[in-house]
């Protein structure tokens, strides 16, 4: 049985985010900023503030592109990685349009690939993130990564980027991080004052606006009025609490948080990027910027690291955290590194933490919609 899944009015959806991005993003351009597209967690976006310019996140989140893509690149392979290259490569996303550069890591092998096709349409810039963070060679080597960048950027957006400008930006980068982990944690209320629908838009919103200010005073707004509505909402029937792990969830929004939460979920925790795991370690202010943003960023969990096992921690501790009653594992068609860690994550859920765990592998179509639906419903009954 599905349940009505009530959004504030002035709620602005993530297709309105991006449309108003577009438009501002054309304004600041006008206006002689440089802008920087990206598309991972690894960024480190201080680097981009330091240099005077604005970063904007180019992951591919639709069906739009995808049958573009596989003109050039196999169809078996992320949707993530298709889009994001269909809609840059037909000129149909705005935001690659108008980005000066693009900076880039070597994560997965999908996106370092796509990347040296991409370097056919935009100036790229390349840092070559360590497979792993064993041995002392791997800081060493990120921090120099992070100094190249640098000079990259520097280069490209035509300002130098000093140690006084790096530290002001992580500085402020800092708070902004901090106001986005203070918004996540009103999920570790019960009840939970606001969907998971609701919060993962208001966050994947964020790489539409372009000043740190702006984000932050969106993120302290949306805390307090979830904050005054638990305040009014007292307290209604216990739903279960979902968190979501694994890949970004941008793109299968809808057809899995959204639907989990008309089926009768309170998805209040998210282990993935959309989620805290890259915010809540802070880049450190004193000391060398550069080796400070290296143990920061080498610092955050992703599965394209071997290994991982700072997920397994930050899991349990989200689940101790969150009082969560499930979890529900999302990975995007052939992304094999989530997808054999996967394995790993549900021993852990299942056999260490006994709870009920859903594994759901999709992609952006709407193809398995029906399917999901069928699987969430079963899920959520067992845990009902
Ligand atoms: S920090 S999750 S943004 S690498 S889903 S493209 S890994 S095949 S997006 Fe990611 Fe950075 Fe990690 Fe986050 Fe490849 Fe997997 Fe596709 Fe992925």
């Amino acid at each position: 049985m599905t349940s009505e899944l009530k959004l504030p009015a002035n709620f602005e959806d993530y297709t309105d985010a991006k449309k108003n991005g577009f438009l501002r993003v054309m304004k600041l351009k006008e206006e002689g900023k440089k802008v920087v597209g990206t598309f991972c967690s690894y960024t480190p976006s201080e680097l981009v503030m330091a240099a005077d310019g604005v970063c904007v996140g180019l992951c591919g989140s639709s069906e739009d592109g995808i049958a573009f893509a596989e003109k050039t690149l196999p169809k078996n392979m992320c949707p993530l990685i298709k889009c994001s290259y269909g809609l840059a490569a037909s000129d149909a996303c705005p935001y690659f349009y108008f980005s000066d550069m693009i900076l880039a890591e070597t994560t997965c092998d999908g996106k370092k690939k796509m990347f040296e096709l991409m370097k056919k349409l935009k100036p790229v810039h390349v840092m070559q993130l360590p497979p792993g963070r064993e041995g002392t060679g791997a800081l060493d080597f990120w921090e120099q990564e992070i100094r190249r960048a640098a000079l990259a950027i520097g280069e490209q957006l035509g300002k130098e980027i000093t140690e006084e400008a790096l530290h002001r930006a992580i500085v402020q980068k800092n708070r902004e991080r901090r106001a986005m982990v203070e918004l996540y944690e009103v999920g570790r209320m019960e009840p939970c004052p606001v969907s998971g629908y609701e919060i993962s838009t208001i966050m994947d919103s964020l790489q539409f606006m372009f000043t740190s200010e702006e984000k932050i005073k969106l993120l302290e707004e949306k805390r307090n009025e979830f904050l005054a509505r638990a305040a009014e909402d007292g307290k209604g029937r216990r739903k279960p609490r979902i968190m979501i792990t694994g890949c970004p969830t941008i793109g299968v929004r809808d057809k899995i948080i959204k639907q989990a939460e008309l089926l009768g979920a309170s998805v209040v925790a998210f282990d993935s990027c959309s989620g805290p795991r890259a915010q809540k370690e802070a880049v450190s202010e004193s000391g060398d910027p550069y080796l400070a943003l290296a143990k920061k960023y080498l610092n955050i969990n992703c599965a394209v690291m071997s290994p991982n096992p700072g997920r397994l921690d930050a899991l349990d501790e989200m689940i101790a955290d969150y009082r969560i009653d499930g979890v529900i594992e999302v990975v995007l068609q052939a992304c094999h590194t989530f997808a054999i860690e996967a394995a790993e994550v549900k021993r852990f859920i299942t056999k260490e933490k006994k709870l009920p765990y859903l594994y759901l592998e999709t992609d952006y179509s709407q193809a398995d919609s029906g399917q999901i639906d069928t699987r969430l419903s079963a899920f959520l009954e067992m845990m009902q």
